[in-house]
């Protein structure tokens, strides 16, 4: 069913540090390989990857795009995903999806955070790995360096392909020692020649690394190496395909990817030897409620296996990009959707090139396609054969750096917001949102700002709502320092029955996190053994109410140990109201605080910006608690007050020309010093009359 048999595909994800030229690469094969007439260019906004209008004013990819191609019979799918720290859920999923990924390397920067972050998740996935030090005919190319700044950082196992003759300005040829010749680049033409004298050791040396890489990738190919001193065409072919499928081979090519130099090079390669469908394991999957395996296959008879990768809005609709492990699937068939017990009718499927579309008569086991407008189906989700209930482990999608408040632009526009920030979380599930009823506002979490400013334009053009980002509330709680006791009595006469209910409460601090504990000392009757759980239920939603400032009391024993009652007049209703304001009565008499979140933050930064993040970590109140080094980068261990994190993740980046990362994790409670209490304070008596007036 599928145009091309699995040995034919290659699923290629094409990631690294922003701006390393990966959706430059993108256009360099699409022009290569004929897809398109002329090569565009992302300085003029022109090119097949970078369609939105976002990406084309920003001049960076924003979202994964899928590009497909045929070079010498083979499909290469494309995925070009942003480098963008914001976009990393993207990438994430990108490579997941694809059986080799292409890691790319600036010349002049060598290895930065992004190229860690690929090589890490092609680790933990299993996928191939490849190089590609791009930007070589920059003025400050320094091939010998990024070279060994990736043999430092991932190993010998990276061993150079080719190497480039006169990198720098004007970079246009390159000795490749899987041919053994020199290419030279004019005008759009590649010329293959003899390897000049003046390079033939190099060349040779070169070489042997190759050979010898595939013979060490296998016991019987190395013992034939050593025997015979060289290995057949075939037998390299076999040694650099297990080399990487086991991700002990790294190969690293060279290219000046917007002039198109080594680009006809690096298909060659990706055609001949890179790992396709066949060669990868097909993720485990798993029939839905049984620990049972399924037999899977990369087969089109066999059963469907798939997962969508990622989902875009377009005009026509909604696509999902799906991954085919095993099976096939086309237009008209009912597929089922395990994660959300639900059948989908397949309808129309697309080959994509970035914005464009072509009809693809189905999806073959090993391809990718996008499958428009599925009822109920979202990133992550298995699709499979229907009453097979097969489930393939889903993404894990990076979890949110930062959160903002959103409030509508126009006034009851709430619901609206709602649900369209529900449904571009179900897209992009590195996004999240949702309404905290604590902090009574719609709390939105995402990479970085930007990502979160794309978010909220695609709320406006879709959804048709604006919305203001604020500061989001912090969670604070209330609790108490000091023992302390009160009494009230709540009795009303106002014609027919009378109300009356008498309690007396004892309070005191309980150790941190320990919650909230209620005793009954009551001795004799003096309140009604029925009238004590009215008492709790006061105390209790006193407390979920806050008495200093609105938030919820924590770690506090309260004890009633006393009180009256009427034998006619006493009620649920007084012995609640009793305990209400007997509760709020002991509260602020027994040294009543503020408590915040405290969070572990893990800065990972270059030596060289240590000393200007922990000043500024110092200046937020964090506390430092050690720091590890961790290859070139340190991590910076500290604890962080919430409420002074806000917005780090742009501050962090602009602090370290966006080479620093960190992630956060709660912690614990802290009490609040003493003048930001008076402002928490003053703030919700601000709020209260707001809500009041
Ligand atoms: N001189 C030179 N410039 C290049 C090369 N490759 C890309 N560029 C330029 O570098 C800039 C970034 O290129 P992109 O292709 O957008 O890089 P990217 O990795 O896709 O960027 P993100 O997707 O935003 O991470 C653009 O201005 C390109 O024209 C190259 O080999 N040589
Ligand atoms: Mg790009």
């Amino acid at each position: 069913m599928g145009e091309y048999t699995p040995e034919k595909i290659r699923n290629i994800a094409l990631c690294g540090h922003g701006g390393t030229g990966k959706t430059s690469v993108a256009e360099a094969v699409m022009f290569s390989a004929g897809a398109t007439n002329r090569l565009g260019s992302v300085d003029e906004g022109n090119t097949v990857s970078d369609y939105t209008d976002a990406e084309i004013a920003r001049k960076i990819s924003i979202s994964t795009s899928m590009l497909h191609c045929d070079w010498k019979d083979a499909k290469m799918n494309i995925l070009d995903a942003p480098g963008y720290a914001d976009f990393i859920g993207d990438a994430k999923a990108a490579i997941w999806a694809s059986d080799m990924v292409l890691t790319l390397v600036n010349a002049a920067s060598g290895v930065e955070i992004g190229t860690d972050k690929a090589f890490n998740f092609a680790d933990e996935f299993n996928r191939a790995t490849a190089f590609l030090i791009n930007h070589v005919d920059r003025e400050f190319a320094d091939f010998d360096s990024a070279l060994a700044a990736i043999q430092e950082h991932f190993g010998n196992g990276a061993i150079p392909f080719q190497i480039p003759v006169n990198a720098g300005e004007g970079f246009n040829q390159i000795i490749d020692a899987l041919q053994m010749k020199l290419i030279t680049y004019t005008q759009g033409k590649a010329e293959v020649s003899d390897i000049p004298a003046a390079w033939q050791d190099q060349a040779e040396s070169l070489r042997e690394q190759v050979v010898e890489g595939a013979a060490e990738s296998d016991e019987d190919l190395i013992e034939q190496y050593l025997e015979e001193g060289d290995l057949t065409d075939e037998e390299i072919a076999r040694g650099l395909k297990i080399g990487m499928v086991n991700r002990t081979l790294f190969p690293v090519f060279v290219s000046a990817a917007s002039k198109n130099v080594g680009i006809d090079l690096l298909l060659n390669f990706l055609s001949d030897f890179a790992p396709g469908p066949l060669d990868l394991p097909i993720p485990t999957a798993y029939k839905a409620g049984a620990e049972e395996e399924v037999a899977l296959a990369v087969s089109d008879d066999a059963p469907l296996a798939a997962v969508v990768f990622k989902t875009i809005s377009e005009s026509v609709g909604d696509l999902s990009f799906l991954r085919v492990y095993s099976g096939s699937v086309k237009p008209g068939d009912d597929a089922f959707n395990t994660n959300r017990r639900a059948s989908e009718r397949i309808g129309q499927i697309y080959a994509m090139s970035g914005g464009k579309r072509v009809e693809m008569d189905g999806v073959g086991a090993g391809d990718i396609g996008a499958l428009i407008k599925l009822k109920n189906t979202h990133t992550g989700d298995t699709l499979c054969s229907k009453n097979l209930h097969l489930k393939i482990q889903p993404i894990e999608f990076p979890h949110p750096l930062i959160r903002v408040a959103v409030a509508p632009k126009a006034r009851g526009d709430e619901d609206k917001i709602g649900a369209g920030l529900q449904s571009i979380h179900e897209e992009d599930p590195s996004f999240a949102a949702g309404y905290d009823s604590e902090l009574r506002q719609i709390i939105a979490e995402g990479q970085g700002e930007l990502h979160l400013t794309v978010v909220f334009d695609k709320l406006k053009n879709k959804f048709g709502v604006d919305v203001d980002v604020i500061e989001p509330r912090i969670p604070y709680r209330e609790t108490i320092q000091g023992r302390a006791e009160a009494q009230y009595r709540h009795r009303k006469q106002s014609g027919g029955r009378g109300q009356y209910g008498e309690a007396y409460l004892r309070i005191a601090p309980k150790q941190r996190g320990e919650g909230f504990e209620f005793v009954d000392e009551v001795v004799g009757g003096a309140i009604p053994g029925k009238f004590i759980p009215a008492v709790e239920k006061g105390v209790v939603e006193t407390m979920q109410r806050g008495v200093l400032a609105g938030y919820p009391v924590v770690d506090t024993q309260v004890t009633v140990y006393d009180g009256s009652f009427h034998a006619v007049d006493s009620s649920d209703m007084a012995f609640k109201l009793a305990g209400t304001f007997a509760f709020q009565n002991a509260f602020m008499d027994a040294k009543p605080i503020l408590l915040e979140p405290i969070y572990k933050v893990h800065v990972v930064v270059p030596e060289a910006y240590m000393g200007d993040v922990m000043g500024d970590l110092n200046g937020r109140r964090g506390r430092i608690q050690g720091m590890d080094p961790e290859g070139n980068f340190q991590v910076i261990h500290a604890e962080v007050p919430l409420a002074d994190l806000y917005k780090y993740s742009t501050s962090l980046r602009s602090m370290t020309q966006g080479t620093g990362d960190y992630t956060m994790e709660f912690s614990h409670y802290e009490p609040v010093p003493h003048d930001v209490t008076q402002k928490v304070i003053a703030a919700s008596e601000h709020d209260r009359e707001l809500v009041e007036a």
